[in-house]
C-alpha cells in the first residue's frame, strides 16, 4: 500500500486491486451506475480497463455490452472509451461525447434522455430495473468507511445504496480539502412517505459531508491519481457578449420595476460559452450579494465568488477549466466556505427550485415562433447532448430564459423557425427567448402576440420576412376555415425549413 493512501478503512484497504482486476468483476448485461457529472468526478481507471476487456471479448466473438448510468456527461476515458469499442447497450441520462453521439445517431446504441432530477427516484421506484454495479470516484475513505465525495456528487448516493456490488476509485488528484464541502441529504423517502425538503436558502446545509456505503458490498478499491477533464473555455465572442448584454439590461429593468430584489434571485446557469459570457457580464454589472443555485459550477461563477458579487453557490459538480481549477486549488479555504456540492436530486429538485425562485438561463438549439424550445435534437432526429437539467429548472424557475445565436452554420440555419423540429420545453415553460438580436419577454402573451415579438426581436433580419410571411399566410388560411387562429400553422409547411435544409444545406430557397 502506498504511504499516502487515502483508504483508511482497514477492511477496504484489503480490497485494493488493479483497475483490470476490478473491471473483471463487471459482467455482460450489467447495469453499471458510474459517478461523473459534466466532466467532473468520473471514474478514470476502471472504464478504460473495462473497454479493453470488452474489446478482447468482441475479438473472441463474445457479446459484451453493458448499461451505463451516470450523473450527466463524463469524459473520453468513460463514455468515449466504452462507446468506441461498442460496449454500451444503453446510456442514460445525459451525454455529450462525440463517439457516443455518433453511435446513438447510427442506431448502434440506445439512449434515454431523462430530466436529471428524475434519475435517482426512477431507480428507487424500480422503473429502470436492477442496478448491478456502482463504480464511484471518491476523494478518500475514512477509517469508519464513510466516503469523501470528489468533484461531483451526481447520483452517487443512489448508486451506492442501490447497487449489488460497489467498486470505489480513490483519486489522490482530487484535493483532500474537498472534505466538508459536500452536503449529502439522506432524508428522501418514497411516496407516500415523503417530507418537505428543509431548504430555504441556497447555502443551507441539510445533510452530511460524507457518502455512506456498506463495506460488505465493496468488491474492489482502485487507487488513481488522474485529473478531471477540465476543458478550457474560449473567450466570449461578440454574439455571446450581445446575448449577455440583453439579459443584463432586462434584469436591471426587472429590479427597477420592483419585480425582483436588488441582489436578484438565485442564479442557475447552463453549460457553455454563452452561459459563461452571461456570468462575466453579471460580474461586471451592477448587482451585488447574488447567490447561485445551479447544477454545474463553471469558471464564470468562480470569478463571481472571487469578486464578491456572488456570496455563495450551490451545485452538484465543479466543472472548471485548468486555469479555474488552479484558482480553486490556490484559494481552497476561501471557496470551501462559499460552495456547497449536493446530490443532483437536490440541486435539481423542482420543489426547491420553485421555493427559492431561481432565475434559469439555458442554451437551446432552436425556438419556434410560439416559444416552444428544442434543446436536444438537430433537425428533429439527431440527438446533440440531452435535456440535462434544463427542464428541471425551466418548468419550476421564477424566470426561465433560453438563449441561442439567431443563426447557425454560417447563417444557413435560422434558430427561430415556424415549428420546432423537436420540443423539450413547451411554450408553457418558456418565458424569455434571447438571441444576439434581442430579448423577447413572452410573459402574459398569447401565442400570436408571442410570434410577433419573437420574430421582430429575436430572429435574424435575413429570416424575418419569411417568418412574417408564414404567419400571415397561416392566419389567412385559418380565417378561411382551414385551422384555428389560436396558434395558426400551415401544417404541410411547418417543418419545410428543416426538410429543405436536409435536402439543400439551406433553410430558405
Ligand atoms: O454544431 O459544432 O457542428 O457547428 O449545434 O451549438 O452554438 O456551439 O451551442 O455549445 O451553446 O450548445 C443546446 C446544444 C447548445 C446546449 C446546446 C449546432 C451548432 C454546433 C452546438 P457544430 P453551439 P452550445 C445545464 C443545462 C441542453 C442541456 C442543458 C445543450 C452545435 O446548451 O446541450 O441545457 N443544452 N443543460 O452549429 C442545427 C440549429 C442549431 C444547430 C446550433 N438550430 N440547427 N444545428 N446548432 N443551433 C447542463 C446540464 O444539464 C449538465
Amino acid at each position: 500500500m502506498p504511504i499516502e493512501s487515502r483508504v483508511l478503512h482497514p477492511g477496504l484497504r484489503q480490497k485494493i486491486m488493479s483497475a483490470d482486476a476490478a473491471a473483471a468483476l463487471i459482467q455482460h448485461g450489467d447495469h453499471v451506475g458510474m459517478s461523473g457529472f459534466t466532466g467532473a468526478g468520473y471514474p478514470k481507471a476502471v472504464p478504460p480497463a473495462l473497454a479493453r476487456r470488452i474489446e478482447s471479448a468482441h475479438a473472441a466473438g463474445e457479446t459484451f455490452r453493458i448499461g451505463v448510468w451516470t450523473g450527466a456527461s463524463t469524459a473520453p476515458e468513460l463514455d468515449g472509451a466504452l462507446a468506441k469499442v461498442g460496449g454500451i447497450e444503453m446510456r442514460l441520462p445525459y451525454q455529450s461525447d462525440p463517439t457516443c453521439r455518433a453511435r446513438i445517431n447510427a442506431g448502434e446504441m440506445d439512449y434515454i434522455d431523462i430530466h436529471l432530477s428524475h434519475v435517482a427516484q426512477f431507480v428507487w421506484f424500480g422503473f429502470l430495473g436492477k442496478l448491478n454495479v456502482a463504480v464511484i470516484e471518491v476523494a478518500g475513505v475514512l477509517e469508519d468507511g464513510r466516503l469523501i465525495p470528489s468533484s461531483s456528487v451526481g447520483n452517487n448516493k443512489t448508486w451506492l445504496d442501490q447497487a449489488d456490488k460497489v467498486i470505489l476509485e480513490v483519486n489522490r488528484w482530487q484535493p483532500a480539502a474537498l472534505e466538508g464541502m459536500h452536503d449529502v441529504y439522506y432524508g428522501t423517502q418514497l411516496p407516500p412517505h415523503r417530507k418537505p425538503i428543509p431548504m430555504e436558502h441556497p447555502g443551507d446545509r441539510i445533510g452530511e459531508p460524507y457518502l455512506h456505503v456498506d463495506p460488505n458490498k465493496v468488491v474492489a478499491v482502485v487507487e488513481t491519481d488522474q485529473g478531471d477533464r477540465n476543458s478550457a473555455f474560449t473567450p466570449p465572442d461578440e454574439t455571446s457578449e450581445r446575448i449577455a448584454g440583453h439579459i443584463l439590461e432586462f434584469l436591471e429593468a426587472e429590479v427597477k420595476k420592483g419585480r425582483m430584489p436588488p441582489h436578484l434571485l438565485p442564479l442557475q446557469s447552463g453549460v457553455g460559452n454563452i452561459a459563461n459570457a452571461v456570468l462575466s457580464g453579471l460580474n461586471r454589472g451592477p448587482f451585488d450579494g447574488m447567490t447561485g443555485y445551479t447544477e454545474v459550477l463553471q469558471d464564470g461563477m468562480l470569478e463571481m465568488l472571487k469578486s464578491g458579487k456572488l456570496t455563495l453557490a450551490s451545485a452538484t459538480a465543479l466543472s472548471l477549466s485548468p486555469a479555474g481549477m488552479q484558482e480553486f486549488l490556490d484559494n481552497l479555504d476561501f471557496y470551501r466556505q462559499r460552495i456547497v456540492l449536493r446530490p443532483q436530486e437536490i440541486s435539481n429538485h423542482p420543489e426547491v427550485i420553485r421555493r427559492l425562485g431561481v432565475i434559469s438561463m439555458n442554451g437551446m438549439i432552436e425556438a419556434d415562433i410560439y416559444g416552444n424550445v428544442n434543446s436536444t435534437h438537430i433537425m428533429g432526429t439527431r440527438i446533440m447532448n440531452g435535456i440535462g437539467g434544463s427542464g428541471d429548472f425551466a418548468r419550476n424557475a421564477f424566470l426561465s430564459m433560453f438563449m441561442t445565436p439567431s443563426t447557425a452554420k454560417d447563417g444557413a440555419i435560422s434558430c427561430i423557425v415556424p415549428m420546432a423540429s423537436h420540443v423539450d420545453h413547451t411554450e408553457h415553460d418558456v418565458q424569455i427567448v434571447v438571441t444576439e438580436q434581442g430579448l423577447a419577454d413572452l410573459r402574459g402573451l398569447s401565442p400570436r402576440r408571442r410570434a410577433e415579438i419573437i420574430i421582430e426581436t429575436c430572429a435574424h433580419p435575413d429570416y424575418r420576412p419569411a417568418l412574417r410571411n408564414y404567419v400571415a399566410r397561416a392566419e389567412r388560411q385559418a380565417k378561411l376555415g382551414h385551422g384555428g387562429m389560436h396558434t395558426p400553422h400551415i401544417l404541410d409547411e411547418a417543418l419545410s425549413w428543416h426538410s429543405r435544409y436536409e435536402r439543400t444545406g439551406r433553410m430558405l430557397p
